[in-house]
């Protein structure tokens, strides 16, 4: 399987995480591949329409995409450890939908001021964008925390990617404040050999 690929993607770095959790890293060619909404580059087009990544090429059926997919289908190709049985799968999906909301919020900031002329940049979008971000890790404070801490999951997994991606992007949000707990919780998460083996390169 080929998995199109970049380092600074936090989205390839959720299912790099699952690969490294599953055993599954020496199964997977890695393809790099850049682009942006306005120039799509090396984007694989032909693998996925949207010209997003990750997109997962696969020997016996047609390329998956988005990285939710990718990750469920690789771990029930390890015999299904990262997504509990109901009722408890609903928690995980709503914790890896969180994830997933901070990084479109997150990505979607770094496109306004790398992609978009400068005077054609609209604060206040960007600010409502912080305030998703905001109003998830409060959420991830004061009602998942409990989760988390449990067994390892895909909603650990992209609060643990999400988390890292706010600190190589946005780092003078400064995210943990007023958020302890959260940050705690990051703190010993972020030691997994997983995380530490898909960490960005320096901003
Ligand atoms: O939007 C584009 O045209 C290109 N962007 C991407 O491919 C980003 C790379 S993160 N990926 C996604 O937006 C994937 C989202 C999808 N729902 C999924 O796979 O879950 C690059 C961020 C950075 O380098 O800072």
């Amino acid at each position: 399987m080929r998995l199109f690929h970049s380092p600074t993607s936090p989205y390839v770095r959720k299912v790099m995480v699952l690969l490294h959790e599953t055993g599954q890293r020496g199964e997977i060619e890695l393809v790099p591949a850049a682009g942006t909404p306005v120039d799509s580059g090396t984007m694989p087009i032909d693998r996925n329409p949207l010209g997003k990544i990750p997109a997962l090429e696969r020997d016996d059926g047609p390329s998956l995409y988005d990285s939710r997919v990718i990750c469920r289908y690789l771990d029930t190709q390890a015999g299904g450890r990262l997504y509990p049985a109901a009722p408890t799968l609903w928690d995980t999906l709503t914790v890896e939908a969180t994830a997933d909301g901070i990084l479109d919020a997150a990505v979607l900031m770094v496109y306004e001021v790398r992609v978009r002329p400068e005077e054609k940049r609209f604060p206040d979008w960007v600010e409502g964008q912080w305030a998703k971000i905001a109003r998830a890790l409060d959420a991830l404070e004061t009602r998942w925390i409990a989760h988390l801490s449990g067994p390892l999951d895909i909603g650990q997994i992209a609060v643990g990617c999400a988390l890292g991606y706010l600190d190589f992007r946005h780092d003078s949000r400064n995210w943990r404040a007023g958020r302890p707990a959260l940050a705690a919780w990051e703190a010993g998460f972020s030691t997994r050999p997983s995380m530490q083996a898909t960490r960005p390169p320096a901003a």
